[in-house]
């Protein structure tokens, strides 16, 4: 089932949205490294790993509906936030966009009768609500332990422990 242009190009959007997404969590995890908080700096490598994973599946998908992904050239990330609640802010901001383009993306998909889009991007609305609850969690463990040194190291080390 070929796809359409406008599709296609909308779903290649996507794909540097998620290129972009990978990039701007590696110079958040280079951030944290460079300031001694190594556990946050290993969430967000991970975090980096996914989005490469959820540009993968985009790419794959273009593929095998007869259309060519294109790497476009990518934005310069910021490269230093002021605290590690400034990085996770600005990381909830940065998914809830992605989620709102997701959902335009599933709008064009309905508004085309492309019903295998349709489905396809039916797992990254549910994982977009994932990445937001983990990065909300995270902002409310932040907001509990303040300005503490000690909590703040601890919290560090939780964050390190993710898999
Ligand atoms: Fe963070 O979910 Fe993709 O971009």
């Amino acid at each position: 089932m070929k796809i359409t242009k406008k599709m296609s190009d909308a779903l290649n959007d996507q794909f540097a949205k998620e290129m972009f997404s990978a990039y701007l969590y590696a110079a958040m995890s280079a951030d944290c490294t460079f300031k001694g908080r190594k556990g946050s700096a290993r969430w967000f490598f991970l975090q980096s790993k996914e989005e490469l994973d959820h540009a993968r599946k985009i790419y794959e998908f273009l593929l095998d509906r007869g259309a060519k992904p294109v790497y476009a050239q990518l934005d310069k990330p910021q490269e230093s936030w002021d605290s590690l609640r400034k990085a996770f802010e600005a990381s909830l901001a940065h998914e809830q966009f992605i989620s709102d383009s997701i959902l335009n993306l599933v709008k064009t998909a309905k508004e085309l009768d492309d019903t295998p889009t349709e489905i396809f991007l039916q797992w990254f609305v549910t994982e977009q609500i994932e990445e937001e609850a983990a990065v909300e969690d995270v902002l409310t463990r932040l907001e509990q332990v303040g300005e503490d040194n000690r909590g703040l190291y601890m919290l560090d080390r939780e964050l390190g422990a993710r898999e």
